[in-house]
């Protein structure tokens, strides 16, 4: 008898569920998903991500072909350079490593562990370049070499460099 009173009341509650409008269900729905979704991504982090490996004591990047206040044209060649650390494709963390990133008109390096983003003014050479070419609107550009780890984590002021250019 009590048995039969719970599936009554299982019963009841699908039968309201399916009354009680698509729109509600569905809500029901993507917030059970959602939350699925940012627990197994909360897990991922968890395991799955290193700490930021140390910045080993005077490694630095810095502009090898291009001077602060250097008058340029477009296409602008940049040659990055790095000592102190050495370039890997991302994907591996590890310390010692990290792959280039320009920032153009940010205007300063990014905060250490921060995840550099990707879009016009943040480039990634997350397969170890060293060089690229951009094309500029004329006048100054501030342009900023930042290093990251094998997950795209700025290791912050130390491994970053600015200039200002002039573009013609
Ligand atoms: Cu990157």
């Amino acid at each position: 008898m009590k048995n039969l009173k719970w599936l009554g009341t299982i019963i009841l509650s699908g039968f309201l569920a399916c009354n009680s409008g698509g729109n509600s269900a569905s809500t029901t729905d993507t917030v059970a998903t959602m939350t699925d979704t940012s627990h197994n991504m909360t897990m991922d982090t968890t395991t799955a991500l290193k700490a930021l490996p140390a910045v080993p004591a005077g490694a630095k990047v810095f502009f090898k072909n291009l001077k602060n206040g250097a008058t340029v044209t477009s296409p602008i060649k940049i040659e990055m350079g790095v000592s102190g650390i050495a370039i890997q494709p991302a994907g591996d963390i590890q310390e010692g490593f990290g792959h280039h990133h320009l920032l153009i008109d940010v205007g300063d390096s990014m905060v250490a562990g921060q995840v550099i983003p990707t879009d016009a003014q943040h480039m990634h050479f997350g397969k170890g370049q060293t060089e690229t070419e951009i094309t500029l609107p004329p006048g100054k550009h501030v342009l900023t070499l930042q290093f990251a780890d094998g997950a795209h984590r700025s290791y912050g002021s130390q491994l970053a460099s600015s200039i200002t250019i002039d573009v013609k």
